[in-house]
Formats: structure tokens, C-alpha cells, sequence
């Protein structure tokens, strides 16, 4: 599929960079950019380890669902919408590696569902957070309200999105949706910097950590600890297990095979 919305780019190996450039619309979701994210996560590159996120630009990084699109659906074509991005959002949450998002300026309803919809969030200081739907007459419709009262919880979630105030990235940063800010124009460096450690771990190691977290966040302690225990002993089955370990012993950098 050649991509219009879409850009890839690799700055180093293992890590990909995917920028959603619709500038025009400050990148906002209309339903050809929510396909070629689904086909990007369908044919996820094999060698990448680590993907960034990010807004084509330095004033958005994705300012929502396309409104002109939306204006007219009725009850039907909302509910086909709204489960379309839903499912392709969690394709993103469940890629195999960790998913940076690099919230270069905007994100705003389902901007913001997007950045959560990533494993990590790193704002620069000019990034905009808010929910803004219900002064559209909708509420967050690509699973907002199920993340954000995750994330930071009930009571900051039902202000954020019944007030639809906007919060600058000090705010986000301090009740915990974003990892970190950094000045705009470092915000990339930093990211890949971040993707860069991430890249030089074990993979499978890697992996199965992201999954484990995503995994048992809703299981009670017993489940939770019973599949934490399954995917540890998964390690030891892999060639990087005894890898990293031997590196160790014998004060040497790793090779990891992803095996
Ligand atoms: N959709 C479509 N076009 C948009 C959007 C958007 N979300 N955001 C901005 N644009 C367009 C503007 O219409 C404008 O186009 P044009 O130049 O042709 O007039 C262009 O981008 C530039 O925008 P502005 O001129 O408005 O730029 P400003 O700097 O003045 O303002 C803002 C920037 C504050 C970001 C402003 O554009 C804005 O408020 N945008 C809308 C933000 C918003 O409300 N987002 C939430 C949308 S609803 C949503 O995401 C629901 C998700 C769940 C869907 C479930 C479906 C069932």
C-alpha cells in the first residue's frame, strides 16, 4: 500500500519513526488515515524494535477525529467509526515492541486517545492535551474514556473530559500522561535517545514485558502474578537469556540474536 498520510523513516537501526502528515487538518483522523495505520500495524516492519509516533510539523501532533467528517454520521456510521478506531488504536497497543509517542504540539481527543493508545509519552513543551468531544456533542469515541481514567485516573479523567478543558504538557506531565517534557526542538533527539536503549535490550525480554504489563493491569493479583511467572520463565527458553548472562559474567556488551 503506498502510504498518503503516512511516513516512515529508520534513524538508526531498529527503530522506526512514523509520522502522520495531514498538516493541513493539523494531522487530524479522517478514515483513510485510521486504514493506513491498520495496514501499518498489519505489516509491522520485522526488524524494528522500538516505533516512535509522531505529528508531521511542530504545532500538532494529531488535533482529533477529522470533525468534517464526522458532522454528518448518524447513530450507525458513529458506531462504525468510532469501533474502527478503537480497533485499530489497540493494534498499536499491542505491536510486539514499545511505542513511543513523540506529542510534538496538539493532541486533542483522538490525538490524545492515540498518544495513550502508546506504551510511552514524551511531550515537548509547546503540547496541548484535552478532550475536548463533549463540546462537539460526543464524547471520546476511540477509547478515551476507558485509558484516561486508567491512566490518571477517575477524577482527573471525568474533569478532563466533562469540563473539555485543555491542559499544557506541565499539567499532563505532573497527574502523569506523559513521561516527560522536553523543549520542542529536542523532543526527537530525546525520543530516539529513549528508543535507543530500549532497541539495545534482549527483544524478547523486551516484548514480553510490554505484553505482561498490558496483560495483567486488569487481573486480579493471583491471575496477575501467575502470568508474570509465565512469561519470566519464557525468558530462560531463549538464546538471549543465556546471552545476557553470560555477557555479564564475563564483563562483556551483549549480542542479542532476538532468539
Ligand atoms: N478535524 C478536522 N479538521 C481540523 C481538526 C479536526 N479535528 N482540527 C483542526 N482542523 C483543521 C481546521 O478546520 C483548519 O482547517 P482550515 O484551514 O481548512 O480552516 C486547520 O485544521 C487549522 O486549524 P485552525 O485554523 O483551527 O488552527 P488554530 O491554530 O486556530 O487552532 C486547534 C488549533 C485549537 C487545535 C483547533 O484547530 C481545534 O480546536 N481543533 C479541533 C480540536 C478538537 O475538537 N478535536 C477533537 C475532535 S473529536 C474527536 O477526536 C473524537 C474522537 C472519537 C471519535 C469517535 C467517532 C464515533
Amino acid at each position: 500500500m503506498d502510504y498518503r498520510f503516512l511516513k516512515t523513516e529508520q534513524p538508526e537501526a531498529g527503530i522506526c519513526v512514523l509520522t502522520i502528515s495531514r498538516p493541513e487538518a493539523l494531522n487530524a483522523l479522517n478514515r483513510d488515515v485510521l486504514e493506513e495505520l491498520d495496514h501499518f500495524t498489519s505489516n509491522f516492519p520485522e526488524q524494528t524494535r522500538v516505533l516512535i509516533l509522531r505529528g508531521e510539523g511542530t504545532k500538532s501532533f494529531v488535533a482529533g477525529a477529522d470533525i468534517a467528517q464526522m458532522a454528518g454520521f448518524g447513530a450507525e456510521e458513529g458506531l462504525d467509526f468510532g469501533r474502527y478506531g478503537a480497533k485499530v488504536f489497540r493494534a498499536i497497543e499491542e505491536l510486539p515492541v514499545p511505542v513511543i509517542a513523540a506529542v510534538n504540539g496538539f493532541a486533542l481527543g483522538g490525538g490524545c486517545e492515540l498518544a495513550m493508545a502508546c506504551d510511552i509519552r514524551i511531550a515537548s513543551d509547546n503540547a496541548k492535551f484535552g478532550q475536548p468531544e463533549v463540546k462537539l456533542g460526543i464524547i471520546p469515541g476511540f477509547s478515551g474514556t476507558y485509558r484516561l481514567a486508567k491512566l490518571i485516573g477517575q477524577g482527573y479523567a471525568k474533569e478532563m473530559i466533562c469540563s473539555a478543558r485543555v491542559i499544557r504538557a506541565d499539567e499532563a506531565l505532573r497527574i502523569g500522561l506523559v513521561n516527560h517534557v522536553i523543549p520542542q526542538e529536542e523532543l526527537m533527539d530525546y525520543a530516539i535517545g529513549l528508543a535507543r536503549d530500549i532497541a539495545a535490550n534482549a527483544p524478547i525480554a523486551v516484548g514480553l514485558a510490554k505484553r505482561c504489563i498490558n496483560e495483567i493491569y486488569d487481573m486480579d493479583e493471583t491471575a496477575a502474578l501467575a502470568a508474570e511467572n509465565e512469561a519470566f520463565s519464557k525468558c530462560f527458553a531463549t538464546a538471549d537469556q543465556k546471552e545476557g548472562m553470560q555477557a555479564f559474567l564475563s564483563k562483556k556488551k551483549p549480542a542479542f540474536n532476538n532468539k
